[in-house]
């Protein structure tokens, strides 16, 4: 159901697009083992002796999701989502002392090697001069932080994947309240083609223009927000091209999806500023080049994480007061 923007959709209707979502969708292939891996990342971090108490956990989602056109897929829809922000950010939450759960889309960028896709073999080299390639020191921190359970990878690829990992990481963090974070950086397709009238082959060419009919993908970050993980600290991101609509559409989805901040940036100046959304404050965040700071993320996280004390505490003194 597409309704005029601004106006919501009735929370019966949404669950049942919702729904229809998740019963048509082709089930994750290796749903155990990611649940497996979940439960324990999350329970490893929330029975931490000696410091005070269970470990934030936060779930950086990253990268663009793919639309297929044909169940055996051959040709899919895509956008132009690099997994920069992610990886960034996810290098500045475990700096920060958060455990990260990486939700990201297969072959983009990944925490201290950002330059580079995620393949296993490049990951690893760092040319040191003309005649020498050393191994990075980057891959020695990515492998501690994962030996050590403070950083948990979940690819994905389809729109279909990514929404259900998402639905079963916000599952597995429901259990630490206000101590998990969201922070959706991720390129979210908004339509799809639903898998029951997906061609099942390669579409034929031949016959004239392709008509094809996408249905809007359900809007999940109210249902993440109400009825998902309701006790956690959530972050959206707007992104837009025409930066004049770029402030009024953030405050629309802060108000929408009840996020706690939306981070709003626009195409061209991504990477050296965006704008913090929240109910009463727009606080611009930039890169601070003359710090030796090369990216926006670092003073970005320095804020959320701020926040999200905040938070954690409002909610502690509220539990201690019932
Ligand atoms: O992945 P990247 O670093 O190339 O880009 C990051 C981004 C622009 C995808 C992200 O900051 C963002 O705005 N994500 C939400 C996009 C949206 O409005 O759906």
């Amino acid at each position: 159901m597409v309704l005029p923007s601004g106006l919501e959709i009735p929370k019966e209707v949404l669950d049942a697009e919702i729904k229809s979502f998740f019963d048509s969708a082709p089930p994750l292939k290796n749903s155990d083992d990611v649940s497996q891996k979940l439960e324990e990342f999350v329970k490893k971090n929330s029975l931490l002796s000696g410091t005070g108490g269970a470990r934030r956990v936060v779930c950086v989602t990253s990268g663009g999701t793919t639309v297929p056109l044909e169940q055996r897929c051959v040709r899919y829809i895509d956008n132009f989502s690099s997994g920069h922000r992610g990886a960034a950010s996810t290098k500045y939450f475990l700096k920060a002392g958060y455990a990260v759960i990486y939700l990201h889309r297969r072959g983009t960028c990944q925490p201290y090697c950002r330059s580079l896709p995620d393949d296993p073999l490049l990951e690893c080299l760092e040319i040191v001069d003309e005649s020498n390639i050393q191994v990075r020191s980057a891959i020695t921190k990515t492998h501690v932080a994962v030996a050590e359970d403070l950083l948990l990878k979940l690819p994905f690829t389809t729109i279909f994947e990514y929404l259900q990992m998402l639905q079963m990481v916000a599952f597995t963090i429901k259990s630490i309240g206000p101590h998990a974070m969201f922070y959706l950086t991720a390129a979210v397709s908004d339509f799809y083609v639903p898998w029951k009238s997906m061609a099942e082959h390669k579409i034929q060419s031949g016959s004239g223009p392709l008509d094809m009919r996408l249905v809007q993908v359900p809007k999940m970050l109210l249902v993440l927000r109400k009825d998902w993980a309701p006790m956690a600290f959530c972050i959206s991101f707007k992104l837009e091209t025409d930066s004049k609509i770029l402030l009024e559409k953030a405050d629309m989805a802060l108000r929408k999806y009840k996020m706690h901040m939306v981070v709003a940036n626009e195409l061209l100046s991504r990477k050296e500023e965006v704008v913090v959304v929240t109910s009463n404050e727009k606080i611009s965040v930039r890169q601070n080049k003359s710090l030796g700071v090369d990216d926006v993320e670092s003073a970005l996280i320095e804020l959320l994480v701020e926040r999200h004390t905040v938070y954690v505490e409002n909610s502690d003194n509220l539990t201690g007061q019932q």
